[in-house]
C-alpha cells in the first residue's frame, strides 16, 4: 500500500506541477481555539495587542467579518474541515468524532485533500476537536508542555465545567503547551522546506479557550485600572424570545450576574487579552521562522478561529449563541499573488477548504458546500451576494449580509439586528414591518432541510440541553 500510495502522490504532483510549470505553495494553517475578535486588526476590543497577527493581516487579506458555521468546536471544525454544513452532515454539538458514525466516517478532510495529491501534511495542537485525525496526516507530533493543573486560581464556580478558570500564572511561557507547540512548528517548518514535496503544516493553538491563563507579561499588558470592559444594555433581553433567552446559555459557563456579583468581570478580560497577547506572539514565532526558510515567498498562511467568545456581551459568556461576538472570527489568508487588503464581505470558515484548494491548483472537489474566496482575494469589495451561515442545533441558524444579522430559531422566533446603526445587536428589529420584506428575502437562504443530529451526539435530543453535561438549560435556569 505505501508504494502504490507513493505512486498516486508522484502521478498527483507530477500532473499539477506539469499543469503549471511551476512549484504547488505550501500551506502554513494556524488555528486560534475560542479566539474572538479582540484581534488589533479587527478592532473588537480598542486595548486588544496583537502585533503578530496585524502584521499577518497587512500582508495579507483580512476578512474582516468572516464567521463560523457553527458556535462550539467540535462542530465548526468539523464543518470547515469537511466542507459540509452543519444541516448537511448532522454535526451540531461536541460529539461525536466524525470517524465514529457511518454518514461521515468516510469523508475527506482539507488536509486529507492535500495529502492525497502529494502534499506532506504535519500538524501539532488543535486542528481537530480531541486528537488529530490520522487520515489527515503523515505526521502527528504529540502535544507536549503544560496546559492546567487542579489548582483553580480564581473562583470555584457554582455548577461549573472545571475548565472554567483564568488568572494570572507563574508557568515560564516556554514550558506552556501552545509555547512548545509554536517551537516545535519552527523547527518542523526548516525540515519541511527540505523536502522535496509540498507541505500542508497544520498549527493549532488552545488558548484563550478556558482555562484562560497567562503569565505576568501578557497580563502586565492590560492594567485593570485603565481596562475597558465590553459595553451592555441592563434591558437586553427582553426583545428576545424565551427560547433564544435558553439557548444561548451557556450550561457549563457563569452567569454575568456571577461575574459581576464576584468582581470577576475585569478579570476575565484581562485575562482572555493576555492569552491572546501571547499566541499572538506565538503566531509571531512561527512566521518568523517561515521568513526564515526558502519556503516564504511560496508559502499560503491561513490563520483562523474556530468561533467567538462572549466576555459580557448580551450579557452572555463564551459561545454557543447565534450573535456576532460567537460568530465573528479571525480569518486572514496570505501569500504568494494576495495583496493586501481589508475584506468586508461576509464570508466562512466553510470557504477555506475550496478557496486553498484553487489557489494550490487541486482538483476541484465537487461536494463541498463552501465557495472560493479566491474573486475577493483578487478584487476584495467585489459584489459579493452570498451571506455566511452559522447554526446551532437543527433549524436554528443565523445569516450576516454586509449590513444585517437575521436569526430564526426552530420555534419560529426571529431576531434581525442593523449593524451599521446597531453593532452590538441590541435592537431586535425582527417585528418591524419595514424589515418584512428582508426578512422574507432572508428566510428563503435558510438551508430547506436539517439533517437530525448523529446518534451519539450528547444533546441529540433537543438543542436546548448542553451537550456537554446533558443538563437541560431549563433546569439551569431554576437553580
Ligand atoms: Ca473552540
Ligand atoms: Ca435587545
Amino acid at each position: 500500500m505505501p508504494f502504490i500510495r507513493a505512486i498516486i502522490i508522484l502521478a498527483a504532483f507530477a500532473c499539477s506541477s506539469a499543469s503549471r510549470g511551476e512549484e504547488p505553495p505550501n500551506v502554513v494553517f494556524i488555528a486560534i481555539d475560542d479566539l474572538n475578535d479582540w484581534v488589533g486588526c479587527l478592532g473588537g476590543h480598542p486595548q486588544a495587542q496583537t502585533p503578530n497577527i496585524d502584521a499577518l493581516a497587512a500582508r495579507g487579506v483580512n476578512f474582516n467579518n468572516a464567521h463560523c458555521q457553527a458556535p462550539i468546536c467540535n462542530c465548526s471544525r468539523v464543518s470547515m474541515l469537511l466542507g459540509k454544513l452543519p444541516s448537511t452532515t448532522g454535526m451540531y454539538f461536541l460529539s461525536p468524532n466524525f470517524r465514529n458514525v457511518d454518514g461521515t466516517k468516510h469523508e475527506v478532510t482539507l488536509p486529507q485533500y492535500f495529502r492525497n495529491h502529494g502534499y506532506y501534511t504535519s500538524t501539532c495542537g488543535k486542528i481537530f476537536h480531541g486528537p488529530a485525525d490520522a487520515a489527515s496526516f503523515d505526521h502527528v507530533e504529540p502535544n507536549r508542555g503544560w496546559r492546567r493543573d487542579n489548582q483553580k486560581i480564581s473562583y470555584k464556580l457554582p455548577k461549573s465545567n472545571p475548565l472554567w478558570d483564568w488568572g494570572q500564572v507563574d508557568v515560564p511561557d516556554e514550558e506552556q503547551r501552545d509555547f512548545k507547540t509554536a517551537e516545535w512548528a519552527s523547527t518542523e517548518l526548516l525540515k519541511l522546506t527540505e523536502k522535496k514535496q509540498p507541505f500542508f503544516l497544520a498549527v493549532g493553538f488552545h488558548l484563550p479557550h478556558v482555562p484562560i491563563y497567562a503569565s505576568k507579561k501578557w497580563f502586565d499588558l492590560y492594567p485593570q485600572e485603565t481596562l475597558q470592559l465590553p459595553a451592555t444594555l441592563a434591558t437586553d433581553l427582553e426583545d428576545l424570545s424565551e427560547y433564544s433567552q435558553l439557548l444561548t446559555l451557556n450550561p457549563t459557563g457563569p452567569r454575568h450576574s456571577w461575574m459581576q456579583e464576584n468582581n470577576q468581570w475585569k478579570h476575565a478580560v484581562q485575562s482572555y487579552l493576555a492569552a491572546n497577547s501571547f499566541v499572538d506572539s506565538l503566531v509571531g514565532k512561527i512566521l518568523e521562522s517561515l521568513n526564515n526558510t526558502s519556503a516564504a515567498n511560496n508559502t499560503i498562511v491561513v490563520l483562523w478561529s474556530d468561533h467567538g467568545f462572549h466576555l459580557g456581551e448580551k450579557l452572555r459568556w463564551a459561545k454557543r449563541t447565534l450573535w456576532e461576538e460567537t460568530t465573528r472570527v479571525p480569518l486572514i489568508i496570505a501569500g504568494p499573488g494576495i495583496h493586501p487588503s481589508n475584506c468586508s464581505r461576509p464570508v466562512g470558515l466553510i470557504d477555506v477548504f475550496p478557496t486553498l484548494i484553487e489557489l494550490c491548483d487541486l482538483p476541484a472537489k465537487s461536494d463541498l458546500e463552501g465557495q472560493s474566496l479566491q474573486p475577493l482575494l483578487q478584487n476584495p469589495s467585489r459584489k459579493w451576494n452570498r451571506p455566511a451561515l452559522t447554526t446551532f442545533g437543527p433549524n436554528n441558524h443565523t445569516l450576516r449580509t454586509d449590513h444585517f444579522r437575521y436569526i430564526r430559531y426552530s420555534d419560529g422566533s426571529e431576531e434581525l439586528y442593523d449593524h451599521q446603526t446597531d453593532p452590538n445587536e441590541w435592537k431586535n428589529l425582527a417585528t418591524d414591518p419595514a424589515h418584512a420584506a428582508l426578512i422574507s428575502e432572508l428566510k428563503k437562504q435558510l438551508p430547506p432541510s436539517n439533517s437530525a443530529p448523529l446518534p451519539g451526539s450528547k444533546g441529540s435530543d433537543s438543542p436546548l440541553y448542553g451537550e456537554a453535561d446533558g443538563v437541560l438549560l431549563q433546569d439551569i435556569m431554576k437553580k
